[in-house]
């Protein structure tokens, strides 16, 4: 299967996330994700924008930028999914949710983050065990069937809420992770300006605050829905998608092999939701494996030195580094994640297609191409 061409892969998927991911590569010539730590929000919009072009999908850990915007229609969520229908890329928030089933749900849906309406991608962490990809599953499910009704019957959410809706609200019911259902009462905007008038309720606030990243409205500023700037693909689908932390790139970690296989029983048993995984290598052993590999701890050499068997020294906090051609060529895995790598380089745009065009070509060259 490490042989098997993006292009034929996509074929093979079950998740339409994935699918749409493998064109992209092959599309763009690029298995190359940028992890963009960076300080504030305004710098990660700028590089998102900037790096754009070379990459397939922007990892981001919302809680180490400052100043994160969190409105739902003009925030920092908001202007990287423009970013992202912009450019062709997917949003990968490296959250790894790691704790028992209910609280995952919740910081995957609820709090000001609301990370389900940007983030194409999440990962878990699967030390509580699988509870935790159960709950995110069916938080992902619910989240679908609410964004299909609103495709369906074009339903415009309204305007943003009103500074106390908090102490207003009420926990009558928590139907956060409701379907969104028809009113029979006149459509779903005016139930909504109805509630808006009592005390909000919980199911208000959370339809007034979703704006899923693929939402019309963020295309590119204009919101007609029909504006794809990036030549060639369509929209990404409205659907979310998880990738498993099944192995790290850090020295020491307690990631062994029992452990690694656990994952991949997760993932065979929730192929609907799970793309695949976070690891070192590739995992797909059983022929009807389709899964996807992403994989952090890779850098380069400074241009013009040799890969010396494919690692690069670590950062002496624990991060161990290897190269693209050494991950992607002998190692299996898909997709290269490089944050400092290209962070650090003095011109960022330059070092992001070095990156993008050594990868590729260990792809190529895996593929036997
Ligand atoms: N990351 C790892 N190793 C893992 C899992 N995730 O480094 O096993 C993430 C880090 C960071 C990025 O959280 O965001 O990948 C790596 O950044 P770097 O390229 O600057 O080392």
């Amino acid at each position: 299967q490490a042989r098997a061409s993006f292009a034929h892969r996509a074929n093979d998927v079950s998740h339409p996330l994935s699918n749409y991911l493998l064109r992209l590569m092959e599309l763009k010539k690029s298995n190359l994700c940028l992890g963009a730590d960076v300080a504030s929000a305004r710098e990660l919009v700028h590089l998102a924008d900037k790096i754009g072009p070379s990459i397939v999908v922007l990892k981001t850990h919302y809680d180490l930028v400052a100043g994160w915007d969190y409105n739902p229609q003009t925030g920092t969520g908001a202007k990287l999914g423009a970013l992202a229908r912009k450019h062709g890329f997917l949003i990968f928030e490296d959250r790894k949710f790691g704790d028992i089933g209910s609280t995952v749900q919740m910081q995957y849906t609820a709090g000001s983050a609301r990370i389900i309406d940007w983030a194409h991608i999440v990962n878990v962490n699967m030390v509580p065990g699988k509870a935790a990809v159960d709950a995110l599953a069916e938080a992902a499910a619910k989240w679908r069937s609410r964004v299909n009704y609103e495709v369906k019957t074009s339903v415009t959410v309204g305007t943003p809420l009103a500074d106390n809706y908090e102490e207003n609200a009420v926990d009558e019911e928590d139907d956060r992770l409701a379907p969104m259902e028809p009113s029979s009462s006149g459509n779903y905007a005016a139930r909504q300006q109805e509630s808006r008038k009592g005390s909000i309720v919980s199911i208000t606030t959370v339809t007034q605050s979703f704006e899923p990243v693929d939402s019309p409205r963020f295309s590119n500023g204009n919101h007609d829905g029909h504006d794809v700037v990036y030549a060639g693909i369509e929209e990404p689908p409205w659907d979310r998608g998880l990738l498993i932390l099944a192995q790290m790139s850090s020295k020491g970690n307690f990631m062994n092999k029992e452990y690694t296989q656990a994952c991949v029983e997760a993932a065979r048993e929730h192929k609907d939701f799970v793309m695949g995984f976070i690891s070192q290598e590739s995992l797909n052993s059983d022929p009807a494996d389709t899964f996807l590999h992403m994989t952090p701890g890779c850098q380069l050499p400074p241009e013009g030195e040799s890969e010396e068997n494919g690692v690069v020294e670590g950062d002496g906090l624990g991060q161990q580094y290897n190269t693209p051609s050494k991950l992607v060529g002998l190692c299996g895995t898909d997709i290269i994640i490089v944050g400092r790598g290209i962070l650090n380089a003095g011109d960022q745009q330059a070092e992001a297609e070095r990156y993008r065009r050594r990868a590729w070509k260990a792809y190529m060259q895996r593929t036997g191409r």
